[in-house]
């Protein structure tokens, strides 16, 4: 059955009150090959991995629906809509991050694209969780930047990105996501995870560059709540032990 977890939004909340941490696999469609999805797969079950993260900043192919239910199959790991664009929308999942890259100033990303998918979610059974989505400068131009045409934050600049994360806070934004990018060079810094994650309420989710359990327990001891890691894992999936490990 589809959508039985609709409630993951305060899951994740209680999980924050209580100090739990979270560990969540992004698998992005257009990179997937069968044989490397298997192995992930097992090794998400054996180690206990959170959430599937579903999305890319392309999708250039059509497996969104087929990767769904092959994993919906085959585990209950949450699976959560994290879409690089109001194409890569589906109801097999469970949930959707109803992003708005509020670290831009690109008004279709911060609002547009929300009002021409407003009644297709309205009508879908997807548990839409509003997030406020930050990128930050991770040492090389990644695909969202490129894509969403707008300028990450400095990665020096813990005061920008606080007051962005309060301001998101604020307008009732129920997470807020910290982002270096898919692949970036330098991962978010723990000072500005730290600095982020003490001045609002909502649960944190930092990812992009991730690639050792070392900076996956300092993400989480700096306080973020959830970590999201693709890349490193796409490469390396049996790194996924120790990182869920780390957790
Ligand atoms: C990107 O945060 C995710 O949006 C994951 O990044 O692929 O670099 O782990 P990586």
């Amino acid at each position: 059955m589809l959508n039985q977890q609709n409630n993951l939004y305060a899951k994740l909340q209680e999980a924050k009150r209580l100090g739990e941490k979270k560990f969540a696999v992004l698998l992005d469609p257009d990179k997937l090959r069968l044989k490397k999805l298997e192995q992930t797969l097992d090794l998400a079950l054996e180690c206990g991995v959170d959430y599937f993260f579903i999305g890319g900043s392309l999708v250039v192919n059509n497996m969104l629906d087929a990767l769904l239910t092959n994993i919906r199959q085959r585990c209950d790991i949450p699976l959560i809509l994290f879409p690089g664009n109001s194409f890569q929308l589906s109801y097999r999942a469970d949930a959707l991050l109803f992003l708005s890259l509020i670290s831009g100033r690109n008004p279709e990303l911060l609002i547009g694209q929300h009002v021409i998918s407003a009644p297709f979610l309205k009508m879908s059974p997807l548990e839409i969780i509003s997030t406020g989505y930050m990128l930050i400068d991770g040492g090389v131009t990644t695909s969202v930047q490129y894509m969403s045409n707008t300028y990450p934050i400095p990665a020096a600049k813990d005061d920008i990105a606080v007051c962005t994360a309060l301001a998101g806070e604020m307008l009732g934004l129920k997470l807020m996501y910290l982002d270096a990018g898919s692949g970036a060079l330098n991962p978010v810094s723990e000072s500005m995870i730290e600095a982020v994650s003490s001045a609002i309420q909502v649960p944190l989710i930092v990812g992009g560059g991730i690639r050792t359990p070392e900076k996956v327990a300092a993400n989480l001891k700096a306080g973020a709540d959830v970590i999201v890691v693709g890349n490193a894992l796409e490469k390396d999936p049996v790194l996924l032990r120790e990182m869920v490990a780390a957790v």
